[in-house]
């Protein structure tokens, strides 16, 4: 399997505010170097690097001033003299209004974010930039006929909605990349996320399309981050009525009760018929994930790979969180090499 990967993640490497208090991010860049290492120690396969994509492309599924507001934030932070990783400090929670973007950087900063997981430092727009044309170049590869590409994306993206950023995400690059698949003429593309937290803002983007299902196995929001969406009851809307899917699952689940609920999903995957799969590949499902409470062991990543691999379509897989690291390589790589072995 292709993999495309970049060392310009490395700009991005920040710091997030936890139980109260500011810490290193679990997001770190040790995370993708030890996935890289696992792909090229098993021979996985050719590794290339991203091509250039105009921001164009992200505005696809994210708003023009929300892409401009992530270019210049730093510049507008540093500007007022602080040289500390930008973070939100108040939200138009209800009732305050969004419509009028702030000029003052302060404001726009929670304008734009869900959380205070994803601070901008100065080489952040670059790495976030760079990340998402690792998912635009793995698509281009799924175009060229390739049956599967691995993105091996950092920061992550599925949090990241059309005009937010969360839980370290800032572009969605599954949804960039399932976006351009439909632009280069596909009818129809399912999204399958099974990182361990729900992606809202994948949900988000595609919530009242037809031509896009989400499908998404996570930690049930009563107890888990996100915490406000992720719901069953959250089936689509207008057009995109029954075009989306949520597994919520309980604090403990392992193999028997994800994989039934995986197999569901890719059995509803399946009879969508959709042109391409983007995989939005969360590994903090493992057992010893310091911020998740799922109960998956190394070997049942091989068994996730596997059970996607019987949905039969060229698929991408996208790599969002996973906080393990000593870990990671293998759990990320194993979904991977179970994929292939079943196809
Ligand atoms: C891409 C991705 O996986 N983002 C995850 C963002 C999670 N951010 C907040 C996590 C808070 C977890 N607190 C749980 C404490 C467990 N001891
Ligand atoms: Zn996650």
């Amino acid at each position: 399997m292709l993999t495309i990967y970049s060392p310009a993640h490395r700009l991005h490497h920040a710091t997030e505010l936890k139980d109260g208090l500011i810490k290193p991010c679990f997001e770190m860049p040790s995370r993708a170097d030890t996935i890289l290492a696992r792909v090229q120690a098993v021979g996985l396969g050719e590794v290339i690097t991203p091509r250039d994509y105009d921001t164009s492309r992200y505005a696809r599924v994210h708003s023009e001033r929300y892409v401009r507001f992530l270019e210049n934030a730093w510049a507008e932070w540093s500007a007022l003299g602080r040289t500390h990783d930008a973070l939100p400090l108040i939200w138009p929670v209800r009732d305050l209004r969004s419509d009028i973007e702030p000029e003052h950087i302060d404001g726009k900063l929670g304008l734009y974010a869900m959380d205070a997981g994803v601070a901008i430092t100065a080489g952040t727009w670059e790495a976030v930039r760079t990340s998402a044309n690792l998912a635009l170049t793995g698509m281009a590869a799924l175009e060229a006929g390739e049956d599967s590409a691995f993105a091996l994306c950092r920061p992550p993206g599925h949090h990241a909605a059309a005009e937010y950023m969360g839980g370290y995400c800032y572009l969605n690059n599954a949804a960039i990349a399932a976006q351009a698949c439909l632009d280069g003429g596909a009818k129809r593309v399912a999204v399958l996320d099974v990182d361990y937290h729900h992606g809202n803002g994948t949900q988000s983007i595609f919530y009242h399309r037809a031509d896009a299902m989400f499908v998404s196995l996570h930690g049930d929001p009563k107890q888990s981050y996100p915490y406000f969406l992720g719901h069953k009851d959250e089936q689509g809307a207008g057009a995109g009525l029954g075009f989306n899917h949520n597994y919520p699952l309980p604090h403990g689940t392992a193999w028997d009760a994800y994989g039934a609920a995986l197999a569901h999903a890719c059995r509803t995957i399946a009879a969508y018929a959709p042109d391409a799969v983007v995989v939005s590949l969360g590994v903090d499902t493992f057992k010893d994930d310091p911020i998740s409470h799922f109960q998956l062991d190394n070997e049942d990543f091989l068994r996730i790979g596997e059970t996607v691999a019987g949905i039969g379509r060229p698929t991408l897989f996208v790599m969002e969180g996973g906080y393990m690291v000593d870990d990671i390589g293998i759990n990320a790589v194993n979904v991977l090499r179970g994929f292939e072995a079943a196809r």
